[in-house]
This record gives C-alpha cells, sequence and structure tokens, in this order.
C-alpha cells in the first residue's frame, strides 16, 4: 500500500482517481523546509516521511504561482492561505495587474530502494514546460538532496533516492467562484471555469497534480 503523506485530504481524493485503492492517507506533517524550489521541499519531505511510515510513500508539494507577484505565494501557499487567506489574494490583485497565474505540484516518491536513472519516465510534458525554468536533468529522475539543489540526476549511494514527478497549468486570478475543490480553487480560472467549478474528475483532467499523478502512475505501475 502506498502512504500519500499529506495533512490535506483533498489531495488524497484526486490520487485515488489514479492510483484506486492502492493509496491511503498517511496523515503526518513532514517537515517542510523553507525553500524557493517545490522540488527541495518535496524529495526532504518525501524522505523525512518514508522514515517515519516505514514504507513506500509519495510526498506533494504544491503551489499557486501569481504572475504580478512575481510568482507569490509559490511554496508558501499553504501559509498565505491560512493567514491571508483566499479572498484577499484575490483582492490583492490591481485591476490593471496581469491575471496570468500557475498552478504547479512536484510529487516525490522513495521507498527506501534506488531507482535507475532513466532519461524521462516520468518527465514534464511540452505544455508543462511552457516558461519554466527547469533543465532537462529535472524531469522524472531519481534525486538527492544535493542533486536537487544542483539539478544533476545520478544517484547517490549515500541518501536515500528520491523520484520527482512534475505538473503544471496555467490559468488567471478572477473572483471567487465555486464550492469545490479545496485552497486557492475558487480564483484560479482556466477555460473559463474556476477549478472550484469543476468536478474532482474534471480538475484532474486539466490540473497540475492530475499531471504529475498521471505520470506517476505511469511509472509506479510498470514498477
Ligand atoms: P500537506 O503539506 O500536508 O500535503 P498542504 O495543503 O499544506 O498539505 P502544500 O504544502 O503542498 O499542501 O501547500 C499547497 C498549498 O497550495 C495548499 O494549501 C493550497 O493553498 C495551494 N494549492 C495547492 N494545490 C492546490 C490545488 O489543486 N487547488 C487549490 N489550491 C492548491
Amino acid at each position: 500500500m502506498l502512504n500519500f503523506v499529506t495533512t490535506n485530504p483533498g489531495k488524497v481524493r484526486e490520487a485515488t482517481e489514479y492510483l484506486d485503492d492502492d493509496v491511503q492517507q498517511f496523515d503526518f506533517d513532514y517537515p517542510e523546509v523553507q525553500a524557493d524550489d517545490l522540488r527541495t521541499v518535496a524529495a526532504k519531505g518525501a524522505r523525512a516521511a518514508y522514515r517515519a511510515a516505514d514504507g513506500p510513500v509519495i510526498v506533494d508539494d504544491a503551489g499557486l504561482f501569481i504572475d504580478a507577484f512575481d510568482g507569490f505565494p509559490g511554496p508558501y501557499s499553504s501559509y498565505v492561505e491560512d493567514t491571508v487567506g483566499v479572498e484577499r489574494v484575490w483582492r490583492m490583485t490591481e485591476p490593471e495587474d496581469d491575471r496570468g497565474a500557475a498552478f504547479k505540484t512536484v510529487i516525490a516518491y522513495c521507498d527506501g530502494e534506488g531507482f535507475e536513472a532513466t532519461p524521462d519516465p516520468g518527465g514534464i510534458d511540452r505544455e508543462d514546460r511552457r516558461g519554466q525554468d527547469l533543465s532537462a536533468d529535472d524531469r522524472g529522475t531519481a534525486t538527492t538532496d544535493e542533486q536537487v539543489h544542483d539539478g544533476s540526476a545520478a544517484q547517490s549511494s549515500e541518501t536515500v533516492p528520491v523520484k520527482l514527478f512534475e505538473g503544471r497549468v496555467n490559468g488567471e486570478i478572477v473572483a471567487p467562484r465555486g464550492e469545490g475543490g479545496f485552497g486557492f480553487d475558487p480564483i484560479f480560472e482556466h477555460d473559463g471555469t474556476t477549478f472550484a467549478e469543476m468536478s474532482t474528475e474534471q480538475k484532474n483532467a486539466i490540473s497540475h497534480r492530475g499531471r504529475a499523478l498521471a505520470k506517476f502512475a505511469e511509472w509506479y505501475g510498470e514498477r
């Protein structure tokens, strides 16, 4: 059984669509390092959670990146949701602001074993890459903490390898609409519909998490 390490049941709800009954929530608040990069947070979290769960784990670190705020709140999205709140983030945008934003997620898998650092098993697709500053080496590869920082892909015997899967979706910040989803879903619009107005299936079909989960599920199925 795969442990989805999160305090957020909304994430698990979305994951079960891809992983069926093979996934369960492991409610463990892993120590989130303060880092500007989701990959660093996810990789370190997966390693810590693996030690706590003593079994295969995935950690999902995600965030909302608002163009007008130079990517803020990004990796700090959870904190900003709890403090500022979703409604006020919408109100902080000025009428003349660029409305562009993106949700991004990084899923980190760890089972204490090594992986073959294949070129692109869980890689990001062309659309995901738009506007991203990810090097080719960052895609679906086994990484150690150090390698997350320097972007290299080879394994090290010194730390437990973690495999990363990334997803991104572009959209616009709008006034809150919809009752579904969680977090910033009510103010994130994609093709005229906010994520909070979509069913879980509709959101998964296009979302950052859905894209990362699809890549992970394919790789995990083969594993
Ligand atoms: P865990 O760390 O326990 O998994 P969390 O909700 O704190 O739960 P993150 O640290 O990854 O998760 O923070 C992600 C935040 O980004 C989340 O709290 C939301 O505010 C926002 N977010 C991420 N994915 C989202 C989504 O699909 N829809 C809406 N908001 C999302």
